[in-house]
């Protein structure tokens, strides 16, 4: 019997230096040390042997098994070892490999051309606020001198919520105007804010539309606020986002809102006044609409015309952004286009 137990020792160690992997291993371990292996039966066995026998042969078998069991734990622990050496992919890390770049984000240009805008007017004194994208009829139109069946409705197609004949429908702002209303019904003069956010039109998209476009609005009301006030306001904001050199202009022009109205141009960066494809050969590139603010709509807000006067503007973004970059299509901003963003 302690022969045969010493068969089975050098078998199995024999057997166990050979084993190269944890499947094979645990084999072997059910072979030499499960409940079914001839060890165990050995160790099982002893009850039966005559009592002289009994002691040595335990003995035996019991150095046997500690034996097995101490050389199955050590290559246990070398083989988890070497299979994580192979699945980092060798035996050291390659410390001279280039780190994985990290992607960085970005703000949309037309947030950063919304935030250096807002920054421009913030540094002459203007707050900066947004409002509600969902408006009343009243704020959109009849508080800025556009009663319902006006004219002027039709400079701006409306996407409404409700039935337009509700004087108290709901609509998709046209415009930031109406958030200027808000504001002179809210807080008395002196006032200077900026609005910026987004606008909405019901119109058929092209290189030059959307539904879905960005403004910015201005406004001060003040006592003694002239037509001088607005001029060089914004011509000192043409200046700082166009350029110190960059030639400016206004004109008339008409909005319900104001009176006068006008319009402020700066001569063309890309023709300097020559006339390009980019200004339509006039050399002036528009930039925002603007004009003192009408008394009536003074009024209605609860501000005395007698006493206080104020000027107002309006810009769209899409617009100064496409003139500044050469943006060739306006749908570009909002198609989600990687290869469009990444270039801002
Ligand atoms: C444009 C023209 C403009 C205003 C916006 C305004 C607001 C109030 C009162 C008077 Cl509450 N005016 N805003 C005035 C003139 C022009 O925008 O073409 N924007 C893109």
């Amino acid at each position: 019997m302690p022969q045969e137990l010493d068969q089975l020792e050098s078998t199995a160690l024999l057997e166990l230096s050979a084993v190269e992997t944890l499947p094979h291993l645990e084999e072997w371990r059910v072979r030499y040390l499960g409940k079914k292996s001839a060890l165990t039966s050995a160790l099982r066995g002893l009850a039966s042997l005559p009592a002289d026998q009994r002691k040595a042969v335990g003995a035996r078998a019991n150095s046997v098994k500690i034996r097995l069991q101490t050389d199955y734990e050590a290559k246990l622990h070398a083989l988890s070892l070497s299979g994580i050496d192979e699945s980092i992919g060798g035996a050291s890390i390659d410390v001279t490999l280039p780190g994985r770049p990290v992607p960085l984000g970005r703000l949309h240009p037309i947030t950063q051309v919304i935030q250096e805008i807002c920054s421009v007017f913030a540094r002459m004194g203007f707050q900066v606020i947004d409002g509600p994208e969902v408006e009343r009829d009243y704020y959109n139109f009849e508080a800025l001198n556009i009663p319902q069946d006006h004219p002027a409705r039709d400079m701006f197609a409306t996407l409404w919520l409700d039935s337009k004949e509700d004087r108290a429908a709901r609509l998709l702002r046209t415009h930031t105007s109406p958030m200027q209303i808000r504001i002179m019904e809210e807080h008395k003069p002196p006032l200077r804010f900026v609005v910026p956010g987004r606008t909405y039109r019901y119109e058929a998209t092209d290189a030059t539309h959307d539904w879905m476009f960005h403004q910015v609005e201005g406004l001060a009301v003040d006592t003694d606020i002239t037509l001088r006030d607005l001029k060089e306001t914004l011509f000192e904001f043409c200046r700082s986002v166009f350029g110190r050199d960059t030639g400016v202009r206004f004109r008339c022009d008409y909005f319900p809102f104001v009176e006068p109205g006008g319009e402020v141009a700066i001569e063309c960066f890309q023709c300097k006044g020559g006339g390009c494809r980019l200004c339509g050969s006039t050399g002036w590139l528009e930039i925002l609409g603007t004009g003192m603010v009408h008394p009536d709509v003074l009024a209605r807000c609860g501000i005395d015309p007698s006493v206080y006067s104020g000027f107002a503007f309006g810009m769209g973004v899409e617009r100064i952004t496409i003139l500044r970059y050469g943006v060739d299509d306006i749908r570009h901003f909002y198609s989600g286009d990687f290869r469009f963003l990444r270039q801002f």
